[in-house]
């Protein structure tokens, strides 16, 4: 199960009850990757997201561990900071978000019920960077504290790592910019600094080579991502999650960008992501024993998800109402399907 904004943490951004009932009934998927949380109130970009920084918080994701190892499910934690994509009322102080430059990212956040233009950002300073590199590593022991079997970096989607990979929106002048080696210097460093606490069997990391999400550019995506893989084939992750295509939207995107030369860069386990059939997800496990498939949208409205695909059987429609932000209503009221004789 892919990792899911759903946006009805408690107070203090805590995980609440009704979480732990909601991952819990889609444990069946094998590996969950619980939602993007963020690592720092900084790393916040849109309401009522979960955080992993304070005891409280750690302590609300226990519920959540819990529920779903009690009934034999495995799940991760996607680790977050969406860098320029926040909005200064959910900032330290009001203050302005960060990014690696200070240029506004061309993207929405969702602040008091209703989606607002991402406020100006500034650039960090460089001497901020190893602060943030600290952060990561704090949630990841957090993260383990609560009993998450291990820890996704979201390195994908516009947010801050990915901020730092593309030259449209880092035009830094020291280390952290210019040449490919320098721009992915920040990706290195977080993942060095997680796996240093949690071990490579337990950090995975998600890419979105090609997708233009929360307003990002790059001149030359191939460049810049196969030597993305070369770099993390030496950091050795237990997987490289890449979502194909715009995200949460179409698979469609340049041929010339060839998601199967990519994936061949790195030998570890391969998770695929974005608008995947039974069918296609077949295809690709079939040719690839060391791939996965990783199902986002589609368990939101069909908790048994991996039980209808078995069967064939029709799949719900999601509710676009009730997809961000408030309670049991389009969240944890899909029902699965009715146990059949000889289930
Ligand atoms: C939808 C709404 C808010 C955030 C992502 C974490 O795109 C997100 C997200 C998705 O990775």
């Amino acid at each position: 199960m892919a990792p899911l904004t759903r946006s009805r943490a408690g107070a203090g951004f805590v995980p609440t009850p009704l979480m732990a009932e909601y991952y819990a009934q889609r444990a069946s998927a094998g590996l969950i990757i619980a939602e993007a949380s963020q690592i720092s109130q900084q790393g916040q970009g849109y309401q009522d997201t979960p955080g992993i920084y304070s005891q409280e918080q750690t302590d609300g994701w226990r519920l959540v561990t819990d529920a779903v190892h009690a009934v034999g499910g495995h799940i991760f934690l996607q680790l977050w900071h969406v860098g320029r994509v926040s909005h200064s009322s959910l900032q330290p102080d009001g203050g302005q978000p960060v990014g690696p430059s200070a240029i506004q990212a061309d993207a929405l956040t969702f602040v008091d019920g209703a989606f607002v233009t991402a406020s100006q950002p500034r650039a960090l300073a460089l001497d901020e960077i190893s602060g943030i590199v600290q952060a990561y590593r704090q949630a990841t022991r957090n993260a383990l504290e609560a009993g998450f079997d291990g820890v996704e970096i979201h390195a994908a989607n516009g947010y801050l790592i990915d901020q730092f990979l593309r030259d449209g929106s880092n035009h830094r002048n020291d280390r952290y910019g210019g040449s490919i080696e320098n721009r992915s210097r920040f990706l290195r460093e977080v993942m060095a600094a997680v796996i240093e606490e949690a071990g490579v069997g337990r950090v995975g990391v998600r890419l979105s080579p090609v997708s233009p999400a929360n307003g990002v550019s790059n001149a030359d995506n191939w460049a810049l991502f196969e030597s993305v893989f070369d770099q993390l084939e030496q950091l050795a992750p237990v997987y490289v999650h890449v979502i194909e295509g715009a995200t949460m939207s179409s698979r469609d995107h340049d041929p010339e960008f060839d998601f199967q030369r990519l994936r061949a860069r790195f030998s570890g386990t391969y998770i695929a992501n974005n608008g995947y059939t039974s069918e296609l997800a077949h295809a690709l496990t079939a040719k690839d024993p060391n791939a996965l498939v990783a199902f986002g949208r589609s368990f939101i409205a069909n908790p048994d998800l991996v039980r209808r695909l078995k069967l064939n059987a029709p799949l719900q429609r999601l509710d676009k109402q009730t997809l961000y932000g408030g309670g049991a209503a389009g969240y944890t009221d899909y029902p699965a399907l009715a146990m059949q004789p000889g289930d």
